[in-house]
């Protein structure tokens, strides 16, 4: 029994390996069922999800109510294109509108698209509203940003795996420090800057969070300069961070709202761009689509996990669960010389870990932490991200926080 178990995975692994691109290093544990903050691996071992498919999946693991929009819209009809409407899109679009407060939303697929949606939109709104001549337009960006991995937006980016030898880049981005007031007013006095293009928090990065105030500051001299803030949120959205968006925590209220992973639940690939009239109708018919995008099934699932979000109180929960986080890794970060560093708000938290003398990085804590069943995964090599689903408890927190300490403590 164990030993075809075992060959089941080293079997899966072996075929991802030579059919599969190798993109990804993952870690090396098989996955074949999820369920709440739980998963189970294919020898039928139960693991904490610690990533949540990088935040998609908050409302935890295959939630039922989701699910089941998922099934019935699935039996009914899934896709018609845009060139016909739909019974389902525009009672989306009203619940999504209305749920985060703006004019209208563009739905897309990946979060990468709704970046670049919102790069054109930007760009749009530039020449048409703000008066920038043609081909001129700026959108200042920030260093360590991450907002996918297509052309245009990796022309913005700072990383060298994300960049490098993919070139040449789409022109017209400015990269200033993050988290940098006085630099960001400096770009901004460009008359032909449409947009500030910013994460809350930068999740990929590392979980920096900024000081406060930048957020609100940002927002003051994006309207002082006549500048679109556009604020991807798709990692730190719908109730991550402990605020429904991260934004919040500042009272800062996007131009532009860029939304994507949790969206849905992490059931099905959603993402959209939401803004004021007056920007997103500088777009018209026949000037951007997307085939899937704002599908009957995207619309019936997005509905869904919204609701799932309000209901089981997740935005609070994350809020709360996140302090009692924090401090007992500020705790363990007393007790070992291996956590350097603890950062972040509601369930977006990281530590640093310091390489031992033998060499052993935050990888190794992650392999250590999948054998005594917490799955994380390091970012920027001494990084790892903690990042539960939403619907986490505190005996299940208070669990995991014993298994990284035991884990950290006998590194
Ligand atoms: C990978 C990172 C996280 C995102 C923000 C847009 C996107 C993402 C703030 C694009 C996507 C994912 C992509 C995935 C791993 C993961 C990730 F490490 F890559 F950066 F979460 F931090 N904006 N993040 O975090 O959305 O097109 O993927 O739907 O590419 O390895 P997407």
């Amino acid at each position: 029994m164990i030993q075809n178990a075992i060959s089941e995975t080293l079997k899966a692994i072996e075929m991802e390996d030579q059919f599969g691109a190798h993109n990804y290093h993952p870690l090396p544990v098989v996955l074949a069922k999820g369920e709440g903050v739980f998963v189970w691996d294919v020898e039928g071992k139960k693991y904490f999800d610690f990533l949540s498919a990088y935040s998609a999946v908050n409302q935890g693991h295959c939630h039922p109510k989701i699910i089941n929009a998922l099934i019935e819209q699935a039996k009914t009809l899934t896709l018609t294109s845009r060139a016909f409407y739909n019974n389902r899109l525009g009672e989306a679009e009203k619940f999504i509108c209305e749920y985060f407060g703006y004019d209208k939303v563009l739905m897309m697929n990946s979060g990468a698209e709704a970046n670049e949606t919102a790069i054109k939109l930007a760009r749009k709104w530039g020449y048409t509203k703000k008066g920038i001549p043609s081909e001129k337009a700026i959108i200042v960006a920030v260093e360590r940003n991450f907002h996918g991995r297509t052309m245009g937006i990796i022309s913005a980016s700072t990383d060298p795996d994300s960049r490098n030898n993919f070139g040449p880049f789409l022109p017209g981005f400015q990269i200033i420090a993050y988290d940098d007031v006085a630099a960001l007013e400096r770009a901004l006095q460009n008359p032909n800057v449409c947009g500030f293009w910013v994460e809350p928090i930068q999740g990929e990065a590392g979980v920096f969070v900024p000081g406060s105030g930048y957020l609100k500051k940002a927002e003051e001299l994006c309207k002082k300069y006549n500048v679109l803030l556009m604020m991807d949120e798709i990692q730190t959205g719908i109730g991550r961070t402990g605020k429904l968006l991260a934004s919040d925590h500042e009272n800062v209220k996007p131009d532009m709202l860029i939304l994507g992973k949790a969206l849905s639940g992490g059931v099905y690939p959603v993402s959209a761009v939401l803004c004021r009239d007056e920007i997103m109708l500088t777009i018209k018919p026949g000037e951007h689509g997307s085939t899937f995008g704002g599908n009957p099934i995207a619309a019936a699932v997005t509905v869904a996990s919204l609701k799932v979000i309000k209901e089981e109180g997740l935005t609070e929960n994350a809020a709360k669960m996140g302090e009692l986080f924090r401090d007992r890794m500020n705790t363990l970060k007393s007790k070992s010389s291996h956590v350097t560093l603890v950062r972040g708000k509601g369930l977006l938290n990281a530590i640093v870990i310091k390489p031992t003398n033998d060499g052993r990085t935050a990888w190794d804590v992650c392999v250590n932490l999948m054998h005594n069943g917490l799955l994380a995964k390091p970012t920027h090599g001494d990084i790892i991200r903690f990042a539960p689903p939403l619907v986490i408890d505190e005996k299940q927190l208070n669990e995991c926080c014993d298994i990284i300490e035991k884990t950290i403590l006998e590194f």
